[in-house]
């Protein structure tokens, strides 16, 4: 019998798609790595996959790959997240928007049948009521933002024009046991690494600070859920998923319920700052739960119990000499 089509993830080495690779390989799905990035040392789960270097702005070389392996399905992960695209959003745009565009017309091109899409709270901006549903003006104040809204409105017009499968979420800000890449979230996933590493953390926003979190194992299992559902249950395209949404000083004392003796700070940063007041404090996933049963596990002191001894692990196997990320915007 010939091998199943693969599922092919683009953007594989960042913080969502190592994850998504190991979930994958434990449900038993033959899957195919893409990143410009290599593949990450020392872990046997992602030595054993093939992994492909791909750039998602050229279009040849997407469409190149997508052809030659011919997959039941693609999760498009690549991405630049929102402080890093404020940085450069020219190239936010290439990597986001272009990239994504290349995605779909590999798929129109090479029938793919479908197409999973991770969009992002940051897809909202000013003026959300307290609890935010689906559907609501999308006014993003970000490169990252605005290329989110693009790429669902994209993959709805491939759906509805060419037939495609395509399906996406809107992730809350991910926490996990890996280094973050250049989100405004991650202030609380600092909190638990530089609590670790240091002893202290000066997070860059209000303590009153309030956006909708969720643990990563909780992010992937939706994720592949979702696009394991069948199609008859859906009634969206892209829906809102949500965790929980504590405010800042409260995931201070989660961390410190775990780590005491951590001291958390907060000196917010004027420009990450307004990107994080122009996010919902929380979201309405009613949907998700209704259509295709998303239910997360992990509320914020059941993810601080299962994911301190994971930094532990993490931050021993790295330098204490190296650089704080916590640098970085
Ligand atoms: C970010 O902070 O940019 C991301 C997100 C909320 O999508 N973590």
């Amino acid at each position: 019998m010939p091998d199943p089509a693969p599922t092919l993830v683009t953007g594989a080495a960042g913080q969502v798609g190592q994850d998504l690779l190991r979930h994958l390989v434990g449900r038993g799905v033959p899957v195919v790595a893409a990143d410009l990035r290599p593949r990450p040392d020392g872990d046997p789960t992602l030595d054993a996959i093939p992994w492909h270097r791909l750039d998602v702005t050229a279009p040849g070389a997407v469409a190149d790959l997508v052809g030659c392996l011919r997959p039941q399905r693609i999760f498009h992960l690549a991405a630049i997240l929102s402080a890093r695209g404020e940085q450069d959003p020219q190239a936010t745009y290439r990597v986001n928007q272009t990239g994504t565009y290349n995605v779909l017309e590999a798929c129109r091109i090479h029938g793919v049948p479908q197409c999973v899409f991770t969009s992002t709270i940051a897809v909202f901006g000013p003026g959300l009521p307290e609890v935010v549903p689906d559907d609501v003006p999308l006014h993003p104040t970000t490169m990252y933002g605005v290329t989110k809204v693009a790429g669902e409105l994209l993959g709805a017009y491939y759906a509805q024009r060419y037939g495609l499968d395509f399906r996406g979420v809107r992730f809350p800000g991910l926490i996990s046991a890996s280094l973050p890449g250049g989100g405004t979230s991650d202030y609380a996933l600092f909190m638990y690494y530089d609590g670790v590493r240091l002893g202290h953390y000066t997070a860059f926003c209000r303590p009153d600070t309030r956006i909708p979190l969720m643990y990563m194992p909780d992010a992937v299992a939706g994720l592949v859920d979702l696009a394991l559902a069948p199609r008859t249950r859906l009634r969206r395209h892209v829906y809102n998923i949500a965790a929980f949404s504590p405010r800042a000083d409260e995931i201070a004392r989660s961390v410190q319920r775990a780590l005491p003796g951590v001291r958390i700070d907060f000196e917010p940063d004027p420009e990450r700052q307004a990107i994080l007041d122009s996010w919902p404090r929380a979201l309405d996933d009613t949907a998700a739960r209704t259509d295709w049963s998303f239910r997360p596990r992990f509320d914020l002191d059941a993810m601080t119990d299962d994911l301190v001894p994971k930094v532990r692990a993490l931050v021993h196997g790295r330098s204490a000499e190296a650089p704080s990320p916590a640098a970085a915007p």
